[in-house]
């Protein structure tokens, strides 16, 4: 959109993010796709709402941390694919404020990363695992979580609108929504035809967020070129070109580009996982990453009580102390 060109310019010389991966997964320690690969049910998952209580969350400090690091921007999870909100939406019971905690965690954020002068992204799923109208029946996953009755993408679509207005409107300035699981109504990579089996209508969706928030720019994680229309483009444990995550091969596109990369080997807290990258490989990637003009979005997924982990802080301080004695400006 024309309205977003200035942003597009910014972004494309951001360089540096963080991404969040947290909300009601982060309880059990085995990523943000626990649900689907354990097949839990939706009754019995969503007891995570009586548990998930980040009494230690602090908002100023997780931002700060991005800051120091010399990140530009974040993208946080609002709703993955479990479909839990990690705000106070009208539209679902399941969702933060209804844990023992009760409060709006991307209000706190939003606040935060306004003070501090940070933009911020809201990642959000177009797949969910919990709900009967998305169309489940058709999608990759998710099949074990106990849906039935039948779906009604028109019920669903009407759902996420009413979501994303209440992200484009109560928490200020949204610098881009990042949405996620488009892939789940196409055949899997490597398919010769990819073409999604439901009809998402994301020119709908798209001109919501160009009415309410002119400037956001959207970025899909659809894996799929030529692009719908969205406004970057990203590359999943990748960086552009170099075609090493598994996921179907992108040609580089003109869009501002952005390389999404965890830490160790998972998005959302895992507690097994110590997989981790030295500063170094993360300070070289960082670098590489620039030299393709790319963004390096770094993930962190913290833990259930709201606190980012030593081995995550310790990385994102040393990048900080790199760039301020090797980053210039
Ligand atoms: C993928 C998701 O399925 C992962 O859980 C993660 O959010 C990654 C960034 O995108 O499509």
């Amino acid at each position: 959109a024309p309205e977003n060109l200035a942003a597009r310019r910014w972004f494309d010389s951001a360089r540096f993010g963080m991404f969040i991966h947290w909300g009601a997964f982060s309880v059990l320690g085995d990523g943000e796709w626990v649900m689907n690969n354990r097949n839990i049910k939706v009754q019995d998952y969503q007891r995570l709402q009586q548990i998930f209580n980040p009494t230690a969350f602090d908002a100023h400090a997780w931002v700060s941390i991005a800051k120091a690091a010399g990140m530009q921007y974040i993208t946080l999870i609002t709703r993955h694919h479990d479909g839990f909100s990690d705000w106070d939406t009208k539209a679902s019971d399941w969702k933060i404020t209804n844990t023992p905690w009760g409060k709006d965690a991307v209000k706190m954020i939003a606040d935060e990363c306004h003070k501090q002068g940070i933009k911020l992204f809201v990642y959000y799923s177009l797949l969910d695992w919990t709900r009967s109208d998305y169309p489940y029946e058709t999608g990759r996953t998710g099949k074990g979580t106990g849906r039935t009755a039948k779906s009604d993408y028109a019920h669903y679509l009407q759902f996420m609108k009413d979501q994303l207005t209440e992200l484009l409107t109560n928490y200020g300035e949204i610098a881009g929504v990042w949405f996620d699981g488009y892939w789940d109504q196409t055949a899997p990579e490597g398919a010769a035809d990819r073409t999604p089996r439901i009809d998402w209508k994301l020119d709908e969706i798209y001109a919501l967020i160009h009415k309410l928030q002119p400037q956001a720019l959207i970025g899909n994680n659809h894996h799929l070129s030529p692009f719908p229309g969205e406004d970057f483009q990203m590359f999943e444990q990748d960086l552009p070109g170099e075609n090493k995550s598994g996921l179907d091969f992108q040609p580089i596109s003109r869009l501002p580009l952005e390389s999404c990369v965890t830490m160790n080997d998972s998005w959302g807290f895992n507690i097994t996982d110590e997989h981790y990258k030295s500063p170094k490989e993360l300070i070289t990637l960082l670098v590489r990453a620039a030299g393709y003009g790319a963004n390096l979005l770094l993930n962190i997924g913290p833990l259930p009580n709201g606190v980012i982990q030593p081995e995550f802080q310790e990385r994102l301080q040393g990048m900080g102390d790199w760039l301020k004695t090797y980053g210039g400006t």
